[in-house]
C-alpha cells in the first residue's frame, strides 16, 4: 500500500474561547463554516494532508478549548507542537489582551523555536472591529512571525453579526 504521508506536522490552535478556533480548523480541513458556536470540549484535533514539491505533507492541527478549565490538559499537548497559531478576535478588545498571557504560556510549555503565527479572526466584522490592525502588528513582532488577519466565512457584507 502507497504510503499516506512522508512528514507529518502538528500544529496547535490557542486564544479564548469564541475567537474562531474551530471554524478556522473546519475551514482549512472541510472547508465549511459553522455559524453556531459549539464549545471545543478539553481538546480535538483534524487532519489534512497536502502535497509540497512532490512531498505529502500530513498537517494535524490539535483544536483547544480556551477556558480555564481545560488548561491542564490543553498544556500536555504544548510539548508536541511544531507550530502554535495564537488566535484573537479583532472585534474583542479582551481576547487581543489576553494573546499575550497565551504566548506566555507557550513560552512556557512548548519546545524552543516553535513557530508561532498570530492570527487576528473575524476580519469581516469590520464595523465591530476594536483592535487596530497596527496593534496586532505590534504584538506580532515581539511574539509571533506573521501577522496576518482572517475571516472563516464567505464574503462579509452579507454575513450576519455572530450572536
Ligand atoms: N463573523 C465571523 N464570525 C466567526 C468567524 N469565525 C468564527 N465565527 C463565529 O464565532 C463563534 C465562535 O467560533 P468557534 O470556532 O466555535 O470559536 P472557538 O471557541 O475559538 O473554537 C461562532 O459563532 C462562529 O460562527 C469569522 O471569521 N467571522
Ligand atoms: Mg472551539
Amino acid at each position: 500500500m502507497a504510503k499516506q504521508y512522508d512528514v507529518l506536522f502538528r500544529l496547535l490552535l490557542l486564544g479564548d474561547s469564541g475567537v474562531g478556533k474551530t471554524c478556522l480548523l473546519c475551514r482549512f480541513t472541510d472547508n465549511q463554516f459553522h455559524p453556531a458556536h459549539i464549545s471545543t470540549i478539553g481538546v480535538d484535533f483534524k487532519m489534512k494532508t497536502i502535497e509540497v514539491d512532490g512531498i505529502k505533507v500530513r498537517i494535524q492541527i490539535w483544536d483547544t478549548a480556551g477556558q480555564e478549565r481545560y488548561q491542564t490538559i490543553t498544556k500536555q499537548y504544548y510539548r508536541r507542537a511544531q507550530g502554535i497559531f495564537l488566535v484573537y478576535d479583532i472585534s474583542s478588545e479582551r481576547s487581543y489582551q489576553h494573546i499575550v498571557k497565551w504566548a506566555s504560556d507557550v513560552d512556557e510549555y512548548a519546545p524552543d523555536g516553535v513557530q508561532k503565527i498570530l492570527i487576528g479572526n473575524k476580519a469581516d466584522e469590520e464595523h465591530k472591529r476594536q483592535v487596530p490592525k497596527e496593534q496586532g502588528l505590534q504584538v506580532s513582532g515581539g511574539c509571533c512571525v506573521s501577522p496576518p488577519e482572517s475571516r472563516t466565512p464567505p464574503a462579509p457584507p452579507t454575513w450576519p453579526a455572530s450572536p
